[in-house]
């Protein structure tokens, strides 16, 4: 299978003349600004990775909250749901994407992922190392990109880094690539392996594991919108801003039942 060349995220969003430059967010705004909060229940009975995000785990746990549009321009703000659980092998994700254009055409691994409808993980395992993370985009079709900062976001990505064992599915309610009418949402369903993170924090993790995290969506074709769970703090659209990731805790509730007592 061909490899494409690489193409990190800040040059696509940058080369987008919709998002020209904006004013900084009014100070006001910035004193205000705390981190966003999750607390990421473990998974009872691990979902089962087929796209329906109708496991007993998912539905006790709760979503991140509604994401916000930093460098909104125009357009509709579509919404999204995002969840998280952990067990001792898998972080694992869910999301669901309102998305009334849905655009999805890359499969390939490390492709252009960021040219579709995708949403991102950016995942700093160690809160004690803030600088130290890794991006994860998926799209509905299973397209993965996957890169690894180890030096902070000013500094070169590692030449390469695949998470390895991801298992992914997604489903759709409307058409894809066909924007004349008018969809509904995709979702996702994602394991992560915690091994793949070996290099920043102990395996596997224990309860009480404080990580700093992002989630963030490109809107694809039409409507192409950015937004994200928490706000980023550039002019320009960047989402390598891992110091203004929101906090992510383990927590040993179970979803959706411990043992009954
Ligand atoms: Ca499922
Ligand atoms: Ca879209």
């Amino acid at each position: 299978m061909s490899r494409l060349r690489l193409l990190p995220s800040l040059p696509v969003l940058t080369s987008l003349t919709l998002l020209a430059a904006l004013p900084p967010a009014a100070p006001a705004a910035e004193a205000a600004w705390q981190p966003p909060q999750y607390r990421v229940l473990r998974a009872a009975i691990a979902p089962q990775i087929d796209g329906q995000l109708d496991d007993p785990a998912w539905f006790a746990a709760p979503h991140a909250g509604d994401f916000v549009f930093t460098w909104w321009k125009q357009g509709p703000r579509e919404q999204t749901r995002a969840k998280l659980l952990w067990d001792d092998e898998y972080l694992y994700i869910g999301v669901i994407c309102q998305d009334a254009h849905i655009t999805a055409r890359h499969t390939e691994r490390d492709s252009k992922i960021p040219e579709d409808d995708c949403f991102e993980l950016m995942i700093a395992p160690d809160a004690a190392k803030p600088e130290i993370y890794f991006n994860i985009e998926f799209n509905v079709l299973g397209g993965i990109l996957d890169n690894f900062r180890p030096n902070g976001p000013k500094q070169p990505r590692a030449p390469k880094w695949d998470a390895e064992g991801v298992k992914i599915a997604g489903r759709y309610t409307g058409t894809l690539n066909q924007d004349a009418d008018t969809d509904q949402s995709w979702q996702v369903e994602v394991a992560i392996p915690w091994k793949n993170f070996a290099a920043v924090m102990g395996r596997p993790p224990r309860p009480g594991a404080a990580m700093n995290i992002n989630f963030n969506r490109h809107g694809g074709k039409t409507n192409p919108q950015y937004s994200q769970w928490s706000r980023a703090d550039t002019p320009q659209p960047s989402f390598h801003t891992p110091e203004r990731f929101g906090r992510a805790t383990l927590t040993d509730e179970p979803s959706p039942f411990g043992p009954a007592r």
